[in-house]
């Protein structure tokens, strides 16, 4: 791990023959693959064809909104769009977005292991999670869903009439594919470490996806049985939640929200992992406070077990209960501060590189930071009472899940793309689309911050009560459409560079951790010894990195021709 001198050309090893992606081409080579980096490309593809299935419900959701009666569709027909839009997006696409694609190709190898431990077991998870979008795309088309994606009673458990079986099966069986990675993942990490690879020595990558898997563990068994409550009680009348058949609807909320609270930090843990790795890379340094950032990682997962009633704050809990939620929640704010700080500190000393990783990283930090400070008005229950469930909320949880998430996402993405291809995109598409992203998010949500404010309730399909509205309504909606050109860029540009991107070697960024050490794209088990690990993570050399020119910098000075 100590050597800097990867970014020559001239000191590459021979590329192998036969690498992970050329090794079987049949569909049953892959369909039928244990190979863990194939596992992930499978989740990669089968996860962007979600997150187009709830864009487009996204797109008809801010068409509809343009003018204050609007008439594209019925007020049923929008429900169920936007109950699809939260269904996908929620549980098919945010939920194993990172851990399941960067988290599946990285932790075997960025710990020296062949594979993950339980190799079926992963195959396994991916089958049992296209079931459960197939099911869930069934019950959109016979019917869809009009509850919203929180199934609230007893609206879901008595009166609908919309395919609330189906669809909570599917969420039920999707939560099945979670619990397989998540144990995978903690098996793995505890028992495949190579030589030398002390816990303080781990990349955060990995500490993340320990602190996730923990918390999936622990809170997807409550979402089951949660589950399964509204289906007995919608198909055998069991009177859990519905007070005509004798039962408690905020009972359904305290369970719902025990699960989707921590739910959230199983969306933001692995993109606080990812952040720490392109942060260290790109600032060329060391990470500032190691521990402090490991740490906090455990005490978000762990204090974001005991918050889930500021949802409740005005669904008639006791005051004193509301103010012990609060003043824990508000707790959550110390370790999600600490990361931020430390990772600002380790820029600030740096010497930062501006590549696409970086764009993405740096707008992570001002679209997280909006979210996480949002969180607070939601917290405090004096301001909570006007602004639940507005568009306050629904500005504050986009902040969160998509400007920090998915902004976390896409910079891992581009940073370990020519690990998984060999191949390098175009760096200058990578910064535009990174901008056009940055800016069409603000443009789109910014404004539904003042819609909840001035009191906008969220899942209305109409607002001809207050036609003033309506400038901020298109402001979002102008924004979104910037937005998704912004998303849709990447997916030309890296397709392109499978065919036409220059070639890399191993470590085109002269990064550190040792998924940098084998061939890029690596061979089937990774390595071809097992490395064995004598330094702790990001040993970068700040002095000397100086004079470093990466791979990447001399493609772009076109030192390297193209489509080699
Ligand atoms: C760390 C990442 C976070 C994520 C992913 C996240 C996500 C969410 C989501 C999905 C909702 C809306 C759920 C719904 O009703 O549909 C929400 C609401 C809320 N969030 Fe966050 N949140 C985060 C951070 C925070 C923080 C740090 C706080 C407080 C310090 C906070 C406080 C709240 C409150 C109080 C609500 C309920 C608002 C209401 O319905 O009136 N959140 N959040
Ligand atoms: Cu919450």
């Amino acid at each position: 791990m100590s050597t800097v001198s990867t970014q020559h050309g001239a000191a590459e090893p021979a590329a192998p023959q036969s690498n992970y992606l050329t090794n079987g081409n049949t569909i049953a080579s892959w369909l039928l693959t244990t190979d863990h980096k194939r596992i992930a490309l499978l989740y990669l593809v089968s996860i962007t064809v979600f997150f187009t299935v709830g864009a487009w419900a996204a797109s008809m959701i801010r068409l509809e909104l343009m003018v204050p009666k609007g008439t594209l569709m019925e007020n049923d027909t929008y429900n169920k769009i936007f109950t699809m839009h939260g269904v996908v997006m929620v549980f098919f696409f945010l939920i194993p977005m990172i851990p399941a694609t960067l988290g599946n190709f990285l932790i075997p190898m960025m710990i020296g292991a062949r594979d993950l431990a339980f190799p079926r077991l992963n195959l396994l998870s991916w089958y049992v999670y296209v079931a459960a979008g197939v099911l869930a795309v069934i019950a959109m088309l016979t019917g869809g869903v009009d509850t919203g994606w929180t199934f609230y009673t007893p609206y879901s458990s008595i009166y609908s009439n919309s395919q609330v079986g189906l669809t909570i099966g599917a969420a039920f069986l999707a939560g099945f594919s979670s619990i397989f990675t998540a144990i995978n993942f903690i098996v793995t990490i505890h028992k495949m470490r190579a030589p030398g690879l002390t816990w303080f020595r781990l990349p955060l990558f990995v500490w993340g996806h320990y602190a996730t898997s923990v918390v999936i563990i622990l809170g997807t068994p409550v979402i089951a049985i949660t589950l399964l409550m509204l289906a007995g009680e919608r198909v055998l009348k069991l009177g859990f939640f519905s007070p005509e058949l004798g039962g408690d609807p905020v009972l359904f909320q305290h369970l719902f929200w025990f699960y989707s609270h921590p739910a959230v930090y199983i969306m933001i843990l692995p993109a606080f992992s990812v952040m720490s790795e392109l942060i260290t890379c790109f600032s060329r340094r060391k990470i500032f406070g190691y521990s402090f950032i490991a740490f906090s990682s455990l005490a978000i997962g762990g204090l974001g077990f005991l918050v889930w009633g500021h949802h409740l704050f005005v669904s008639g809990q006791s005051m004193y209960q509301g103010m012990v939620f609060s003043i824990i929640s508000f707790l959550v704010a110390v370790p999600s501060a600490i990361k931020i700080f430390n990772w600002a500190t380790t820029i600030y000393k740096g010497s930062v590189r501006f590549n696409t990783p970086m764009f993405y990283a740096i707008g992570f930090m001002g679209l997280f930071l909006i979210g996480g400070l949002t969180g607070l008005y939601l917290s405090s229950m004096a301001t909570d009472i006007h602004l639940h469930d507005t568009y306050f909320v629904v500005a504050h949880f986009h902040y969160v899940m998509v400007g920090g998430a998915v902004m976390a996402m896409l910079g891992g993405v581009h940073f370990w793309w020519p690990k998984m291809t060999g191949r390098m995109y175009a760096d200058s598409w990578g910064k535009l689309s990174a901008t056009i992203i940055f800016v069409g998010f603000n443009l789109t949500f910014l404004p539904q911050f003042v819609l909840g404010y001035l009191g906008m309730p969220r899942r209305y399909h109409y607002y001809h009560f207050a036609p003033e509205f309506q400038v901020w309504h298109v402001m979002s909606s102008a924004g979104s459409s910037i937005l998704a050109v912004g998303y849709a860029m990447p997916l030309f540009y890296l397709l392109w560079s499978l065919k036409r991107g220059p070639k890399v070697g191993p470590n085109p960024w002269a990064a550190k951790g040792l998924e940098w050490q084998t061939a890029s794209p690596p061979p089937t088990f990774n390595f071809e010894t097992t490395p064995v690990v004598t330094e702790e993570a990001y040993e970068y050399d700040p002095e000397a990195d100086e004079e470093v020119t990466t791979e990447v910098e001399r493609i772009a000075a076109g030192d390297l021709p193209h489509g080699r």
